[in-house]
């Protein structure tokens, strides 16, 4: 039994300098010094023994069982401080590290304008207003002199979603149903900006989606003039005070008389160039005195009130003022495009 213990105190302490882990070291503890131990085991027979030989043996079996423990508990030691300084070093944040990048999300291009225009007419007194973009066939067509069947209702092919529901065309239902809420004796001044749906096939000019804003002044007595001033500002704040605008003769069914507007081209300052297709001018917008009819429909008096209407597409005047070839660039969430745009 002597050697017995001696080889069972050399063969666990050999175990326990082997373990890896504390959870090892409990099984080793467990498998001598635990109830079903060897050591154990081996003391449950001493029994048998003479007694002379009892207390040597029992002497010997105690100091095995404490060298073996004191093993075990330096192990754990060592184990468990190993165990710290790998979680120490796990968590160790190394603050020299450059951190991780936190990839900021910015104002898309469109936004950015679109608030600009906004800031501006606001300067000048005018009002923001929304409206839905689901719309009747009423207000998008009917009430903007476009009655059932009027050809010009081809040229803004429609989303329809019912007889009378459509995905609006343009951003002109608002002006509409607003003036219509003002029962006809109230002064209006007001921007719509919001996004548009024509059923075109996508290319680099067009978009089955694209944002548009238009603009509406209607009181006592106004006339072309305060519009062309009205164009011009707005012309000169947005593309430079050098700018020179151009008003050409156009037609829309909601204005009589129509015009385009156009801005010196930026690049040759209107001697020619490819930007400007060798003409000097870039065409901007449309606008034009509301047309009687429309003031009518909206329930003012043609005599007593005139207004003036505008409308633009900030897509447009994007590409223009970033050299941007292609109008889908704005709706196909490409981020190396969208960030160039990012205020650093
Ligand atoms: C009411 C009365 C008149 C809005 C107007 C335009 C001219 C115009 C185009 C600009 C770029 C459409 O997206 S685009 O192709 N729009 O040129 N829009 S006048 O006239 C109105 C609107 C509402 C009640």
């Amino acid at each position: 039994m002597q050697e017995q213990l001696q080889r069972l105190e050399k063969e666990a302490v050999e175990k326990v300098s082997q373990t890896e882990n504390v959870k090892d070291l409990q099984e080793v503890q467990v498998a001598y010094l635990g109830r079903k131990g060897s050591i154990t085991e081996v003391l449950r027979g001493m029994g048998k023994l003479s007694k002379e030989e009892r207390p040597v043996i029992g002497e010997l079996a105690n100091k095995v069982r404490a060298a073996i423990q004191e093993a075990i508990d330096e192990k754990k030691e060592l184990l468990e401080q190993a165990e710290l300084e790998k979680q120490l070093e796990k968590e160790t944040i190394d603050v020299t590290l450059p951190g991780r990048p936190v990839n900021f999300g910015g104002t898309h291009i469109l936004t950015s304008i679109i608030e600009e225009i906004e800031d501006l007419f606001i300067g000048l007194g005018y009002e923001v207003r929304e409206g839905p973009e689901v719309e009747t066939d009423y207000f998008n067509f009917e009430a903007l002199n476009l009655p059932q069947g009027h050809p010009a209702r081809d040229m803004q092919d429609s989303f329809y979603l019912t007889n009378e529901l459509l995905m609006r065309t343009h951003t002109s239902p608002v002006q509409a149903r607003t003036m219509r809420s003002l029962n006809g004796n109230e002064p209006v001044r007001m921007i719509c900006p919001g996004k548009v749906y024509r059923r075109d096939s996508d290319d680099a000019t067009h978009s089955h989606q694209f944002t548009q804003i238009e603009g509406l002044y209607v009181d006592k007595n106004v006339r072309m003039s305060d519009l062309k001033g009205t164009l011009d500002l707005f012309a000169k704040k947005m593309f430079g005070k050098d700018r020179e605008i151009r008003l050409r003769p156009s037609f829309f069914p909601f204005t009589e008389p129509s015009v385009e507007m156009d801005i010196s081209c930026k690049v040759c300052s209107g001697k020619g160039c490819s930007v400007c297709k060798q003409t000097g001018w870039i065409e901007i917008l449309g606008a034009g005195m509301v047309h009687p009819k429309v003031l009518e429909m909206a329930g003012y008096d043609p005599n007593v009130y005139t207004g003036f209407a505008f409308g633009m597409g900030p897509d447009r005047i994007a590409m223009l003022k970033y050299g941007i070839d292609d109008i889908r660039r704005f709706y196909t969430n490409d981020i190396r495009f969208l960030k160039q745009f990012h205020e650093a």
